[in-house]
């Protein structure tokens, strides 16, 4: 591409190539005969010739986005809620905006007034998880997780550093499922768990403190995609194992096709170690799990089992795979594997003797090419599998998948639903809405009509509503419990383009807040809410369901920590060239004015907050040794470092927390050594 941006001939190039590939790809997997016997769909000839309408202004628009050319597009894509002039759209962004659409459905937030629910979204390659209220879409706390957060200290404490450091020692995740711990089907506000794409982690958020307690390198994976929690207890936190590599991955193998294969690893919730792995065909990309804790099932694509990515949508048909939790266990107990790097290993492949009985551990079943996301409804009933580049969404029935010999008469549906289905949520009333990234576009559509309709009907799809723009992920309120909430339905999409104002080339994605009521009402738009890139998913839970405490609890670190009180405030030598600085903090000093120490000297600092009064938060910098602390009421930090430097050192507080906030100092001395 030229790098004159007055230059569009080749981006338009660039535009079409893409949507030319987009289209040969769409248009390669919609051969009728894998979408059940009605001929006379004549979708396919449809999609051959794709008619130049609204659609393909939005698809163009997607690619021009990516080519850098979108202004070329921009004004023939925004589609307004009724009733809606470009100006109101325009101008508000967040607050304003909000205010003026509450009128209709009553998502603003008044000053002083809490939402009703807690949304959990991942941040993406940022690392963290974002804490959003809802409706108001207020972004209410970050919590790192893969990243480091000075506002925090997380990072910067011996306790977080370390768990980083023994975690691989990365500088970044890249975050995609966020999921809550379950009890009876049921948030139960213990905790959330989360992938990291990049680095094949996973990671634990604890949520008494809304804080990561716990991350897992999970082994021999290289990645991890889709993850999910075993429902209804979360016996395991389930992680797909994306990309496919050499088994062990030593530099052996690396042009041997057959030596290369994907891991589904299940991790205990507890002990946060990975229990055991499954080796399968094909690669792994996003999971969910029934609602009695036996089936586990993962779209799949690759089943070409290419090792480079031209040969990875080759073929028409890949699958989706189900796992038999229990006979996976039970393959483990009768010591059915082989151990790597000390994971026990169960073989999953299609030919393996575990999967040549009557009760395979692993099914195969055939899907059009390419599926992404995979979520089960609220009845556990299905679990659907959006196409992505077949325009349809496949049921699979999971109350027969283990009767059945042959997997693929499990599919009790497969309504055609719109171009480049992702992602599927529900509104517990009988209702599923499907993200159309290549449409732009959200599709609500009848789950029974779908299951008794011909496979590959459009009549299931009862309306369509235009998002701004491709989206992703969306969720709607407790989709993923067995009783959904209905009312929002937020729709992350991956681009904003001319949603607000323009802040330089790298723009912020735009999650939608949509109205969907409990699904007999249509949709409507009623907010947009910029977003840091890239979050992908979002979970909501009812703030009944979250307990987080306002000041620390003691008892939580006894022990392992001290509780610093201005008394024992003071400086210990702990070796030749270590001490022990302990101080406490409240409004508005530290537990000593000033504290000496030899140059060389490893500086081992405990603070405790001695607050009992919530959101009174002490902070300790140090300047010019990286020294940063976040300190809660009741709680202790502690950081190590070394005094390399001889001098004068003024500490002080960083969070605003009295009148005589700027006073709160300390001076650390170094002395130089003789
Ligand atoms: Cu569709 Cu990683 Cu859930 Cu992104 S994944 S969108
Ligand atoms: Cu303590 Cu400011």
């Amino acid at each position: 591409m030229s790098n004159d941006a007055n230059d569009t001939g080749d981006a338009e190039a660039l535009v079409e190539e893409h949507e030319q590939r987009i289209n040969d790809l769409v248009a390669d997997v919609d051969d009728p005969a894998e979408l059940g016997d009605d001929e006379d769909d004549g979708f396919s000839m449809q999609l051959a010739g794709l008619e130049l309408d609204r659609r393909d202004f939005m698809k163009a628009g997607a690619a021009a986005g990516v080519a850098g050319a979108a202004g070329a597009f921009a004004g023939c894509q925004t589609a307004l809620p009724e009733g809606k002039t470009p100006s109101d759209s325009g101008g508000g962004g967040g607050g304003g905006g909000s205010q003026g659409a509450s009128a209709s459905h009553g998502h603003f937030v008044p000053p002083g007034e809490k939402d009703e629910y807690y949304g959990f979204w991942s941040g993406g390659h940022s690392g963290e998880i974002r804490v959003i209220g809802i409706p108001s879409m207020r972004e209410l706390q970050r919590i790192p997780v893969f990243n480091t957060e000075p506002a925090r200290g997380y990072g910067y404490d011996d306790e977080s550093s370390e768990m980083l450091e023994q975690a691989g020692d990365y500088t970044w995740g890249d975050n995609h499922h966020p999921n809550l711990s379950e009890t009876d089907g049921d948030y139960d506000g213990e905790y959330l768990y989360v992938n990291d794409k990049a680095n094949g982690r996973i990671a634990r958020v604890n949520l008494k403190y809304f804080e990561t307690d716990a991350i897992v390198d999970v082994p021999n994976v290289q990645c991890i995609h889709g993850t999910s929690v075993l429902s209804p207890d979360t016996k395991y936190v389930l992680g797909n194992g994306e990309f496919r590599a050499p088994l062990p991955n030593d530099g052996r193998d690396v042009n041997d096709p057959e030596e290369y294969t994907a891991l589904f690893s299940a991790v205990d919730p507890e002990s946060m170690e990975t229990a055991w792995q499954v080796k399968v065909d094909g690669n792994l990309d996003i999971v969910d799990t029934g609602k009695e804790g036996r089936w586990a099932i993962s779209s799949c694509y690759n089943s070409e089992e290419a090792t480079e990515i031209q040969g990875m949508t080759r073929d028409d048909r890949d699958y989706a795979k189900v796992f038999d939790i229990p006979a996976i266990e039970q393959a483990v107990e009768d010591g059915n594997y082989e151990e790597v790097n000390g994971v026990p290993v169960v073989d999953g492949t299609r030919e393996s003797d575990l999967n040549s009985g009557d009760e395979p551990i692993v099914r195969y079943v055939s899907t059009p090419k390419s599926p992404h996301c995979v979520e089960v409804g609220p009845d556990g009933k299905y679990a659907f599998i959006a196409g992505k580049l077949s325009p349809t969404v496949t049921m699979l029935d999971l109350d027969m998948i283990g009767e059945v010999d042959d997997p693929t008469e499990a599919v009790a549906g497969r309504p055609k639903v719109g171009l480049g289905p992702l992602h599927t949520t529900f509104d517990g009333n009988g209702h599923a809405y499907t993200s159309l990234f290549i449409d732009s576009q959200v599709a609500k559509w009848d789950i029974e009509e779908a299951a008794n309709a011909e496979l590959g009907s459009s009549d299931p799809v009862i309306e369509k509503q235009d998002v701004h723009y491709n989206p992703g992920h969306i969720q709607a309120l407790e989709a993923m419990t067995t009783d959904p909430d209905g009312e929002w339905l937020v729709s992350l999409n991956k681009l904003s383009k001319d949603r607000f104002l323009p802040v330089g080339p790298i723009h912020p994605d735009n999650d939608q807040l949509i109205h969907i009521g409990d699904g007999e009402k249509e949709m409507e738009i009623v907010a947009d809410h910029p977003a840091y890139p890239e979050p992908h998913d979002c979970v909501f839970a009812h703030r009944d369901k979250i307990n987080p405490a306002t000041t620390w609890d003691k008892a939580d670190y006894e022990g392992e920590k001290p509780f610093v009180t201005a008394e024992n405030s003071g400086v210990e030598r702990t070796g030749d060239s270590s001490v022990h600085v302990k101080a406490s903090s409240k409004r508005s000093e530290y537990g000593m004015y000033d504290f000496t120490v030899q140059e060389g000297d490893e500086v081992r600092m405990t603070v405790t907050n001695v607050e009992g009064v919530r959101d009174i938060i002490h902070g300790v910098a140090i300047p010019e040794h990286d020294v940063n602390l976040a300190v809660a009421p009741q709680d202790t930090r502690e950081v190590t470092f070394t005094a390399d430097d001889p001098g004068v050192y003024w500490i002080y507080c960083t969070y605003f927390c009295s009148a005589l906030h700027l006073e709160m100092r300390s001076r650390m001395i170094v002395e130089p050594s003789e």
